[in-house]
């Protein structure tokens, strides 16, 4: 795939699900740059749409119209889903049964990559001590970073069987500003997130990779070295926060398991039940 170029966009339609929700909302300019008609889509209200933008109201657990959202896009940037910890029957709908529906329809029409926003919270059970590539092993810290390892299993079966590219971003923590200590070291800037989306859309022949999104902190746990083919080089860091909270050195020995791991406070969350 190409750079934008004066000759025209990259893409003629690009499909970003989640577009109503915090990092949808900080990609839609970028994504103006690089396709003509950028198909906007949410079960939240979208109604600003801009004259490039198409919006389509669809909850992802609806087989049949995710089929039609799909039809007639190059290529998906997938954030749509339950985003935080939830009732387990909440998360199968938003989180497992949409995306499998996404990569379905992506089979069903021919789509050929996927930017996939998994979390880090796919691997939030490993200690704070150590340092994670891109082949560390899965260890989720609750059942909504179990529905990420699901995402990511699932985008590895539909590259290798049907061939389909995904891009796994195992994003840390991508806010305005770091809410608390840990996010000093997960902390992803919304310009380092648009650019890690940009690689993941132009870099050639990606396959199936995993890449961990934070910036240039100064304290690191995830190293995308293994990712390096895709020549995401962050420019922000959570240095210039670092005066919000005190500094700590992280240590495996803390009584805190929301101190000990990377997940932070989501290592002590229970099952929850839907509340009717
Ligand atoms: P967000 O919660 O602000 O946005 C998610 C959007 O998905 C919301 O607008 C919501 O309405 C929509 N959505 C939820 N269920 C849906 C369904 N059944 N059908 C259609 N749309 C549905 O989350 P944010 O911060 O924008 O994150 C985007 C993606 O990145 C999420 O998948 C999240 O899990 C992932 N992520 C974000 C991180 C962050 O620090 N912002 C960190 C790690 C992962
Ligand atoms: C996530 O996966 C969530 O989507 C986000 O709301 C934050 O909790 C983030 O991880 C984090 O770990 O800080």
């Amino acid at each position: 795939m190409n750079q934008p170029t004066a000759a025209g966009k990259p893409f003629k339609r690009l499909l970003l699900t989640g577009a109503a929700g915090n990092l949808g909302r900080q990609l839609r300019g970028a994504l103006a740059q690089w396709a003509d008609v950028v198909r906007l889509s949410d079960i939240a209200p979208l109604d600003d749409a801009a004259s490039h933008e198409e919006v389509r109201a669809v909850d992802l657990a609806d087989r049949d119209k995710v089929m039609q959202l799909v039809e007639g896009v190059d290529a998906i940037v997938h954030l749509g889903g339950i985003s935080i910890d939830a009732p387990f029957d909440d998360l199968i709908e938003a989180n497992i049964r949409g995306t499998y529906n996404l990569y379905e329809a992506a089979r069903r029409f021919g789509v050929k990559r996927i930017v996939f926003a998994s979390s880090n919270h796919a691997i939030g059970f490993h200690p704070v001590t150590e340092i994670l590539d891109a082949d560390s092993p899965q260890r989720p810290d609750s059942l909504y970073g179990v529905t990420k390892c699901f995402g990511e299993s699932l985008s590895r079966y539909y590259f290798d069987r049907f061939g389909i590219e995904t891009v796994c971003l195992r994003i840390g923590s991508s806010f305005e500003e770091p809410k608390n200590p840990r996010m000093l070291v997960t902390y992803l800037s919304y310009r380092d997130f648009i650019e890690l989306v940009r690689c993941s859309l132009f870099t050639n022949r990606v396959g199936h990779a995993v890449v961990y999104g934070a910036s240039d902190n100064p304290v690191k746990w995830w190293d995308n070295a293994k990712a390096g083919f895709l020549g995401f080089n962050p420019q922000d860091s959570s240095a210039q926060f670092s005066g919000l909270f005190p500094v700590t050195a992280p240590t495996a020995e803390r009584d805190d398991p929301a101190q000990r791991f990377q997940g932070g406070a989501f290592v002590l969350g229970e099952p929850m039940e839907r509340k009717q």
